[in-house]
This record gives structure tokens, sequence and C-alpha cells, in this order.
């Protein structure tokens, strides 16, 4: 289907067949929904030929392969992507013209496979995208949730959590293989059992178990021919699976089992940047971990005998601690099932796992208890016990007699199971996800770790696909960036470098203003039918979407939009450019104060959006189900961009790289990865506030921090926090944002007060807020700031991250895929 071989003809007559065989209707006949599943069943037929081909490949070839694991993987609507990376896109959005259909109605049709909460797993998706497009062999591992990240309805300015039933049309873009299913077994008792040679091997007996189905979903290359693979894992009672068993009567351990394989896999916990410990997550996480290496180990023994060759063939990758029993599994596997001996398993085990951390929140690193891990997973749970028993013989080398050493580092301590010290003790690499988070890491939070594995450490400061969220999401932008360097950008976006001296240029800058206006209009069109809010597409779009958490400082954009209101109200012919104030954000279902934000957002934008004395100068909306679809509409059509997390507590962010790629200015914290934007940009075309990281962990640790005084001497940040509690926001209940007001102004329950800066940096921010007000009367100033950023964004690729993985870590062989029919 590339676009010198692309048939018109023959695709719509495929598409009419495909309605006919899976629905026996014509087109006339279908509805949208209907249709895109033919379209996306002829996609898929182009598709299967490449990826037959890539498997060929990897047999004939046997290159060494990554296993990305991870819990979760956002990826986003297939259709529209796999169209751009066959290069056919604009070929089939004709020819369904052709038909009287509209390629993006169809598009809208197909749900958003959010099989993931934000950052990380949306990492995971770029990552599966440039690693087909680089030409490398992986398989992402995750999990198939029947349900995946909720839907948010807004209702009376609260968030109301819908279940994703992302399924229930069917999805055409995965393939199901009951061939490749696993076992997985969980709980029971393990007992030692000896031979007549004096050799002694471990039972697990008494176990639950359940069958693990995989699911594969096409990962396809830009313009070569590789596809990739991302696993996710269903889960099957294996009575069920094995008829026959039932007969058998026993009947009570199949219904159990069948219980335990239904609820396994069927939520996605939507919590991001905390755990909730529970039973079923780590259940979860083992499920798919133990699955997948026993997959990569199937895949490694077709070609190999010797299982001590796998670390030159297999690299497991763990997203985060939460696949990191992969660690002892892998242990397991080596030792009771292929019979190493304890030293060559580690040796092979070590040189296999690689680990990546993104985040230093405390409430994010995984802890069990180890009273559930042990009965959950017996045998694994002894095997962690040994890795730690030699842990603290190593440390004890190290540091002799260093008591407080080891309690800090050890892997099972205090009747917990720590997964990261699993990971770090294990990993042959350990790295961060931008480099002053990876400074953060190695000198403080994970200091003990850097002193004595300093070889482990190394940053990949984190990327994004230009193809999805500048080809696919801003056409616009993305033709006129071809005109000026050329297509070769979408394969190696440090091409657009090649941009800045259009930047100078006054007709390049009226263009490019056009086409950010063009967005902005297709944005405000959206607003309008999903909110019914009449916004300016001449006022500045000042976007702030992404998860909604405390240190993410939503808090702190609104209570400035409070603060502004204030000022016009009392001086309304002040120097005041439009502005429209943009959120989207989930809150995690649990999360008080966030989801009060959400709250407070809407009842804000309810008050302002109606008050004749504003004159619509300032409009505040919340976009309702924030997810990557609309996402990418929103990035196109952003002037600002809010990244204002308090400094230190962002690891990276990918929202902030989205944006810049789209023309956006960022305002934003010295946070994870603005800090490496802000090199790249420039002082001149990014605005940056607040604390530095330094600061923040100085008051941190010397609890020096009185936001009391800033309420006090403040006057104009007293009557905004005031207006939490006087009714201005919440006419109908004064007590409603108390507890909001409270977090900022008093210690509570273990959580000192505005636990995240917001009063210490709120003035900076107005400061900055100003400056964009006065810059952005300067069209041309503007235009040539938006233009350096879109040339600047080039190191934050993930193909450019991807590739230092490939170097640096994982060693991986190039593959060339070639096609007889292409
Ligand atoms: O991972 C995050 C994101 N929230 O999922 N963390 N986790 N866990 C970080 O907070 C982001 O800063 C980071 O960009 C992302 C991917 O590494």
């Amino acid at each position: 289907m590339r676009s010198n071989v692309f048939n018109k003809k023959e695709f719509v007559s495929n598409v009419k067949d495909n309605l006919k065989n899976l629905y026996r209707k014509t087109l006339d006949e279908a509805n949208q929904q209907e249709i895109f599943q033919a379209v996306s069943t002829t996609v898929k037929d182009e598709i299967m030929d490449r990826w037959l081909a890539t498997q060929q490949t990897f047999e004939k070839d046997d290159p060494k392969t990554v296993y990305y694991m991870s819990m979760e993987f956002l990826m986003g609507r297939a259709l529209g992507n796999n169209l751009i990376n066959l290069c056919a896109y604009k070929e089939v959005k004709e020819a369904l013209e052709e038909l009287g259909l509209d390629l993006s109605v169809i598009e809208d049709q197909e749900p958003d496979p959010a099989l993931g909460n934000g950052g990380l797993g949306r990492l995971a998706a770029c990552f599966m995208d440039s690693l087909a497009t680089l030409g490398y062999a992986a398989y992402g591992c995750g999990i198939r949730y029947r349900y995946g990240m909720f839907k948010q309805k807004i209702s009376d300015g609260f968030q109301v959590e819908v279940p994703d039933n992302w399924l229930k049309d069917g999805y055409p873009f995965e393939l199901r293989r009951p061939e490749y299913c696993y076992e997985v077994r969980f709980g029971g008792n393990v007992r030692p059992e000896y031979g007549e040679d004096g050799s002694m091997k471990f039972v697990h007996e008494n176990y639950q178990s359940v069958l693990a189905i995989p699911y594969d979903m096409p990962i396809v290359g830009y313009d070569n021919n590789v596809v990739d693979t991302l696993i996710t894992w269903d889960a099957q009672a294996k009575e069920v699976f094995e008829l026959d068993s039932f007969d058998k009567g026993n009947y009570e351990q199949a219904v159990a089992q069948e219980n335990l394989a239904r609820n396994l896999v069927e939520v996605l916990y939507p919590n991001d940047n905390h755990v909730a410990g529970k039973e079923l997550r780590l259940k979860q996480q083992y499920f798919f971990v133990s699955a997948s290496i026993q997959r990569a180990l199937a895949r490694f023994k077709k070609h190999h005998d010797d299982i001590h060759d796998l670390p030159e063939k297999v690299v497991f990758q763990m997203n985060d601690t939460h696949p990191t029993v992969a660690v002892a599994e892998l242990m397991r596997i080596l030792v009771d099932e292929e019979g190493l001996g304890w030293d060559d398993a580690w040796n092979i085990t070590t040189h296999c796992v690689a680990y990546t951390n993104h985040t230093i929140m405390s409430e994010a690193l995984e802890k069990w208890p180890i009273e559930i891990f042990q009965r959950l997973l017996p045998r694994v749970y002894q095997i962690v016990d040994e890795i730690n028993r030699r842990f603290l013989i190593e440390i004890e080398n190290r540091y002799p007699g260093n008591e407080y050493k080891k309690q800090k580092m050890a892997i099972l301590w205090d009747g917990q199971v720590k997964m990261a010290h699993l990971a770090i003790a294990a990993g042959f690499s350990v790295n961060g996800v931008a480099k002053l988070h990876t400074e953060i890491l190695m000198n403080q939070e994970l200091k003990d770790f850097y002193d004595m594995y300093p070889q482990k450490f190394n940053n990949k400061t984190n990327g994004i696909t230009q193809r999805r969220f500048l080809a696919h999401a801003n056409p616009l932008l993305a033709d006129w960036v071809t005109k000026h360097v050329g297509k070769g950008w979408i394969t190696d976006l440090s091409q657009v470098a090649k941009l800045a001296p259009y930047a100078e240029d006054p007709k390049e800058q009226q263009e490019f203003m056009e086409i950010k206006r063009k967005n902005k209009i297709r944005l405000a069109k959206y607003i309008k039918e999903h909110n019914g809010i009449e916004v300016n597409p001449d006022s500045i779009f000042d976007v702030q979407v992404k998860r909604l958490h405390e240190y993410k400082r939503q808090l702190l954009n609104i209570l400035h939009v409070m603060y502004l209101y204030n000022q016009l109200k009392s001086n309304p012919n002040m120097d005041f450019y439009p502005r429209t104030f943009i959120f989207g954000a989930k809150a995690a279902a649990g999360y008080r104060n966030a989801k009060l934000t959400i709250k407070l957002i809407n009842n804000v934008a309810e008050v302002i959006n109606h008050d004749p004395d504003i004159q619509g100068k300032i409009k505040v909306v919340f976009i309702e189900d924030y997810r990557v679809s609309n996402a990418e509409w929103i990035f196109a059509a952003a002037d600002v961009s809010e990244q204002i997390s308090t400094a230190s507590k962002e690891a990276s962010g990918t929202g902030n790289m989205k944006f810049m790629l789209n023309g956006a200015l960022t305002l934003g914290t010295m946070d994870g990865a603005n800090v490496e934007m802000y090199d790249e940009v420039g002082a001149d075309n990014i605005f940056i506030f607040g604390m530095s990281a330094e600061e923040v962990i100085a008051h941190e640790q010397h609890k020096d921090y009185n936001p009391m005084e800033i309420y006090n001497n403040d006057p104009d940040i007293h009557k905004v926090l005031n207006q939490l509690i006087d009714g201005t926001f919440s006419a109908n209940d004064k007590e409603l944002f108390r507890d909001l007001y409270n977090s900022l102004l008093s210690n509570q329950g273990g959580k000192i007060a505005d636990r995240y800066f917001i009063l210490a940096d709120f003035r900076s921010y107005a400061n900055e807020q100003q400056k964009i007000n006065s810059y952005y009367r300067n069209r041309k100033a503007w235009a040539k700031s938006a233009i350096l950023n879109v040339a600047h964004v080039g190191k934050f690729s993930s193909d450019r991250t991807i590739q230092e993985y490939v170097d640096d870590i994982w060693h991986l062989d190039k593959i060339t895929v070639k096609m007889d029919r292409i």
C-alpha cells in the first residue's frame, strides 16, 4: 500500500468485500462502525503481509530481541496511525472520499485502546512505534484489560467514572493466538522432593492456575515493511480451556479458577504515580510477566540449545517497578525448570534484565507486604528471599558492619518486598527518564545503590513519536515542515533544525500562525460541540492537559485564573490579551483533592464564562475525557503549554514535548525534561518560573517553608484563597472547597501544608504569565519563537531515545524486511 503502489480501486473493492463478508451488507446499508471495521480489516490485510515477512526475517536472522514489559500501553487509535506508517493516509482518504465517506469520521468510530493511565503507558506506545520504525525486533508485553482507563463524564462539574468497554464492537487490530498460551500458577505450597541420587528439587502443589492467551497487535514501522508485535495477555481458566477436566468433577476448583481468570484481566488500576497495593494487582503483574518470559524462552529455544546464550539474544526491559517480579520469575524458571545452579541462573538473569525508573515519588515505588507476596507466589518468594540474603552479604562485604545501609537497601525489610530494590540488585542497567531525574536518583533517592553500582546507572531522556503527534495530529503543520525540510523529519526528527532560518521570515511567520489559527478553529468547534462553550480562536489558547495530580499543580493554574479574574473585575481596562484556559485531566477515582480540583475548575469556568463584566476576555474550558485521540487536536491548537509541576517531582513529562513539536511555547518550571527543552530552545523562547529542584529539596529537608506567611503578606493571594471558602465559586456550598484551602494552609494528617509549594511559586508564575500577555501582542516575535520551538524539538523524538537504549543497553541487531510483492 506504499504511495507508489497503492491501488485505490483494489482498496475500495476490498472494503466492499469485507463489508459483505463481515456483515452481509453493501456500503449503502452499513453504518459508520461497520464501515470502520471493514476499512480496518482491509488495512489489517495489508499489514499481514508485512507482519508475516517480518516474522520470517526473525526466523532467518535470529536477531537479538527486546521484550518491553509494561503493565500499561496507552496506544490510542490504530487506524490513522497505521495508514500514516504505511504511507497510505492521503490515498485512502481520497479513495474513501470518492465513495462519499470521510476518513476522520471513520477514524472516530475506533475506541481508544486506553490500556494505560498516562505518561508511562503512552511512552511505551511511542517506544513500540520507534522500535518498528528503526527496524529492531521487539515485543511489547502487557495485559489485555477488558476495561481500559475509565471514561470521564463531567456531571454538574464533578468527575464521574464510566467503564470503558473498548472491546464491545470487537477490535479489528488484534489477533488471538491460543496456540501460544501458557500456564501461570498462583498460591499453593512448595515442598522439597529428594531424588534417589540425593538431588533435591522444589515441588509446587495445590496451586490455582490460569492460562495466559496472547492477543497480538501489529506495530507498523514507518515505510520499512517492519511490523513488530504488542502482545496483550488475556486470562482463561484452564478447566474451561481443556474441557475434559470438567468431566473429572472438580467443579469448585474449576469455578474458582474461572473467577480468578476473569478478575485478573478485568480492569486497569486507574492510579498514576501512586500504588494501591492491592493483591489483585500483584496477581496481574505476575500473570503477564510469567507468560511473557515463557513466550520469550520458547522463541529463544527454537534457535538455541544452550540457555547460557540467552543474554546474547534476549533482553527484558522492565518499565517501572510493575514488572520487576520478572527477576525472580526468570530465576525460578532457570533453576526449577532448566535445572541450572543458582550462580549460573543469576549470571544469566542479571545479564538479561534492565530497569527504568519513572518517578521519585515514594508513593509510586511498589512495596508488597511479605504476607501477600508469599501466599500468592510461594516459590517466587523463596527465590526473592535467597536473592535478598545474598544481596545483604554483598552489602556487608562492601560496607562491613554498616547495618544502616543494609536496612535501607534490603529487598525484604519491615515486612515488605521492595520491588525497586529487587530490580536494581538484579538489573544490569538502571535508567532515569530525563537528565535532572537521573541526577536526583543518583544523588539522592537511590544514592546508596548508585554508590554501590555506579556502572548500572544511566539516563535516557524520554521522547515522543513525531509520526502520531505531528504527521497524524497536525497535517497542516506537517505539510509546512515537509515543504521546507523535505520528508526526512518523519524518521529523523533532527532535520527540523533546518527550519530555524524560516523563523525570521515574515511570510513564513504568517503562514505558521495561519496554520495555528486553523487548528484553533478545529479545536474551538470541538469545544462548542462537547462543552457548548463558544471560544475565540484569536485568544491565546493556554493549555494544561495531563493527569490530575497535586504535584502537577493544576491548582496553581486555576488559582491564577481566579487572580486574573479579580484583577479584571476591579480594573476592566487593564492591559489584557484575551485568553482561553483549557484543561483536560482524569483524576484517580479515590483521589479526593484531585477530584475536588476538577470541580473547582468547572465552577470557576461557570462563573467567569458567564460574567458580563469580563466581556469574554477570559474563558475557562474543561475538556471531558482527555485521551490520546482528542489530545492530538489539543496539542495542534495550543499557544501556551503549561508544564508547571513542582521542580523535582515530574520525572520527565512527555506532553511538554508534544506541545513543543506543535509550536506551543512552554510556561514551565525547571523540572523533568523542561530543563532540556530550555537548553535546546534557549531562554528567549520559553517561559520559566519558580523554585529550582535544589531549592525545593532544601526546603523539604529543612522543613522551613511556611505558606501562611505568604497568605498573610500577599493581599492578592489572600483574596484568592479566601474565595475558596466564601462561596464566590460555590454559592450553594461554601464549604465545598475547604479541603483545598486547608491543603494549602494547614498541616493535616501527616501532610504538610502546601506540600507542592504552590504559594511559594505563585508570584513568579503570575509574572511569567504577564510576560506572555505582552509577548503575544508582538505577533512576529511570538511566531518566531513558535517556529524555533519546532526547529529545536529534534532531540525529543522517541527514535532518538530508542537508539540510545539500543546503543547503551539493549544492543539489538537491525533488521531489514524484504517483500516480494512491493
Ligand atoms: O512517567 C510518569 C508518568 N506519570 O506516568 N511516571 N510514572 N510513574 C512520570 O510522572 C512522567 O514524568 C514521565 O514522563 C512518565 C514516563 O516516563
